[in-house]
């Protein structure tokens, strides 16, 4: 991702996200300063930050087509919010109940190195905190805030993120399925659940910048289009690198191959993923018609995510 023309240096991700999740306070319980610590370290420890750099770039867009001045108090407390979320999720895809993966960007998952009860309370405390941090807008940005925490909400919940994860779990654990063993009955069928566990945050992401970048309906749409189209490619991707990519450099232990999971290459063959997920990516690129060159970044982030390495 670093050969992407951001409008934005990756210096105001770290630091709006360093300003959410300060280090612990001089004399806060030692028990709470343990929490802080380990949901810092869920945070800094590497992450591409795609979410974060996907609603500002989505603003940027929005409010370009219209002309407006991007106001990025307004912006940056959803997309830190975003991140956050995210980093909740990969806390508890990672537990033993979950996928049980012992690493996460090449280093110690959050319940090896924390404990399992401690990385719950984790995942559960960054996503307060991003609903926390949403709210953190100058009052005349809160018409717009609050609708792009809607948005992320949605996504992030039963109807999108946490119910495509029940669907997958439910896939490859017949006891988290009330006794029935339950599969894919279809292509379509799969990659609906990858539009709910993947897709729907990262469609968020561009729906919501769009939203706090003043858009209009077509722009937001067109945002949203591609963000649907983008979630698809990185998720197929994602199952292309589980049976092809080395585990060195995904940074990764546990694959979806290895823990039973219903993979893209496993339904449709590896030929046919990789068609799908360029298909994919040139719809996510036809989605940004609507706009000129200040789309750049996301049509090279679209290239990015369906020929990435990990
Ligand atoms: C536990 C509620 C709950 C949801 C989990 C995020 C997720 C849903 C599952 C993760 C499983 C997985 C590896 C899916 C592939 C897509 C994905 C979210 C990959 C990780 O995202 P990246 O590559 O991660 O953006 P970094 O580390 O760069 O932030």
């Amino acid at each position: 991702m670093n050969s992407i023309s951001w409008q934005f240096p990756p210096d105001l991700i770290e630091t709006s996200l360093q300003r959410v999740l300060p280090l612990p306070e001089k004399g806060v319980e030692p028990e709470r300063a343990r929490l802080q610590h380990a949901m810092r370290s869920a945070v800094f420890n590497g992450g591409k930050r795609l979410r974060f750099h996907l609603l500002l770039e989505a603003a940027f867009v929005a409010s370009r087509a219209q002309n407006v001045e991007l106001d990025l108090s307004g912006v940056l407390p959803a997309a830190c919010a975003i991140e956050l979320i995210h980093a909740y999720s990969l806390v508890h895809d990672d537990l033993p109940a979950m996928d049980d993966a012992d690493t996460r960007r090449g280093k110690p998952s959050c319940h090896v190195e924390f404990g399992e009860a401690t990385a719950i309370l984790v995942g559960d405390a960054l996503l307060t905190l991003a609903f926390e941090a949403m709210t953190q807008v100058p009052p005349d940005r809160s018409t717009p805030a609050l609708r792009a925490m809607s948005i992320l909400a949605r996504a992030a919940g039963e109807c999108g993120m946490v119910g495509g994860q029940m669907i997958d779990i439910a896939w490859s654990n017949e006891k988290e399925n009330g006794g029935v063993i339950a599969a894919p009955k279809s292509g379509e069928e799969l990659l609906q659940m990858h539009a709910l566990k993947t897709g729907a945050l990262i469609r968020a992401a561009c729906e919501a910048g769009g939203v706090l970048g003043a858009g209009d309906v077509k722009a937001i749409e067109s945002l949203a289009r591609y963000g649907a189209q983008l979630g698809r490619a990185f998720q197929l991707k994602d199952d292309l690198l589980d049976v092809e990519g080395d585990p060195e450099i995904m940074g990764k232990s546990a694959t979806d191959v290895a823990n039973d999971k219903i993979t893209a290459p496993a339904f449709f063959g590896i030929e046919a993923t990789r068609r799908l997920t360029f298909e994919a990516r040139d719809a996510a690129l036809s989605s940004l018609e609507y706009f000129g060159a200040e789309a750049d970044a996301l049509r090279q982030l679209a290239h990015f995510v369906a020929e990435r390495e990990k």
